[in-house]
Formats: C-alpha cells, structure tokens, sequence
C-alpha cells in the first residue's frame, strides 16, 4: 500500500489579507485545503510559531527593514515583519480552515537564533521537528503539501519532503506566493520541479 499524508503548511492569519506577513490571495486556497482535507485519512498540519524576540524580525535588528537580507548566526536571512507570535491572533489557524481534519500540529521557528521555513528542519538542517520522522512512523511513502507561502514554507516543505524519500506532490490551487520579487512564485515552482515534485498545475 502506498500510505499517503497530506500537509497543511503554515495557514494562520498572518499570512491572510490584513496579516502582518500577508500574502496576496492568501485566504483564496482556503475552501480548496478543506475540501482536499477529506481526502486524506492522515492530515499533519505546520505552524509558524515565533518567540517576541525572533532573529527573522526585523524590529529586532537596528535599523533593519523587512526584506534587507542579514547574517544570522552564520545564515542569510531575510528580514520580516513581526509575525506569528506564539499566542497572538496572527499565529492562529484561519478561522474558516477546517481544523477538526488536523491529526498533529507541528510548531517551527521557535528558537530565536534561526528561522525554519520547512516544516521538517530549521534553515541550517540542524534540527528536525520530527514531522518527516512522524510520517515514516506512520507508513506514508507519498504527501502532498499546500499551504503558504509558496516562494517560502510550502518550497522548503516539500524540498525536505523529497529529500526525505518521500514522494511529494504539491498542487498549486493549494498555494500563494509572497512574490518580494515578481516571478519567485513561478520561479519556485521550477525549483520544484527540477527537484522531482510533482507540481499539478
Ligand atoms: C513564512 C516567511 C517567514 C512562510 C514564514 O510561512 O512562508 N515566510 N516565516
Ligand atoms: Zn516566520
């Protein structure tokens, strides 16, 4: 049996329209998620979960703006607005996303030295949040992975997802781009496809 999971990356309200991370169309591929949801008998979900005093913020560094690009302990790192903080209302799931689906919550970027776009490690690989660990646990040979954002979390989800050994199919319908520079969306989709995900177009 080829075991299948899905996994819903980072879909809190600070990366809806009016969030503080926002991403254009965000809340668009909300009723697509829940009805793909039903799909799945195995649904594993990531949530970007940031202490106050989070490296990746740019209100952290003097004189930093979002987007200007800094070493962070030996990583580049882009500069972002505060966002998703632990137990604020923009790192809460949307309100509409169905979250009865959700078997296990895996939380990322809770240590303030380094970022963690992927769901499976933080930016320098150095540790794992277990949820590659969980799924091969569990049986999955193959995930689908949708979420926000597409040029960020949801790219380097299924990169590690891949890299993993499993295989990994990532429909777009279920995606939106940050797009900090015009094209990273379609930009990051190559990547993905030159990486072996399938991308369903
Ligand atoms: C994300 C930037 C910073 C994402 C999270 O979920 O794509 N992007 N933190
Ligand atoms: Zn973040």
């Amino acid at each position: 049996m080829n075991k299948e999971a899905l996994i819903v990356v980072d879909i809190q309200n600070d990366f809806l329209p009016g969030g503080a991370l926002a991403v254009n169309q965000g809340d668009e591929i909300i009723p697509f998620v829940n009805e793909l949801m039903e799909q799945f008998d195995l649904v594993v979900v990531t949530q970007d979960w940031h202490p106050a005093n989070h490296g990746s913020f740019a209100a952290n560094h003097e004189g930093k703006k979002p987007g200007e690009i800094i070493d962070l302990h030996g990583l580049p790192q882009i500069m972002w607005p505060v966002h998703c903080v632990q137990g604020s209302k923009g790192a809460e799931f949307a309100s509409n996303l169905n979250t009865t689906r959700f078997r296990k919550v895996f939380r990322k970027g809770t240590d303030s030295t380094i970022d963690s776009y992927s769901g499976l490690f933080d930016n320098g690989k150095r540790k794992s949040t277990g949820l590659g660990e969980y799924l091969k646990s569990e049986g999955v040979e193959k995930v689908t992975v949708v979420g926000l954002a597409a040029d960020y979390c949801v790219k380097f989800t299924a990169l590690d997802a891949k890299e993993f050994g499993f295989e990994v199919v990532l429909p777009v319908a279920g995606t939106r781009a940050v797009n900090l520079r015009p094209g990273d969306f379609e930009k990051a989709l190559k990547e993905l496809e030159r990486a072996g995900v399938e991308v369903r177009r």
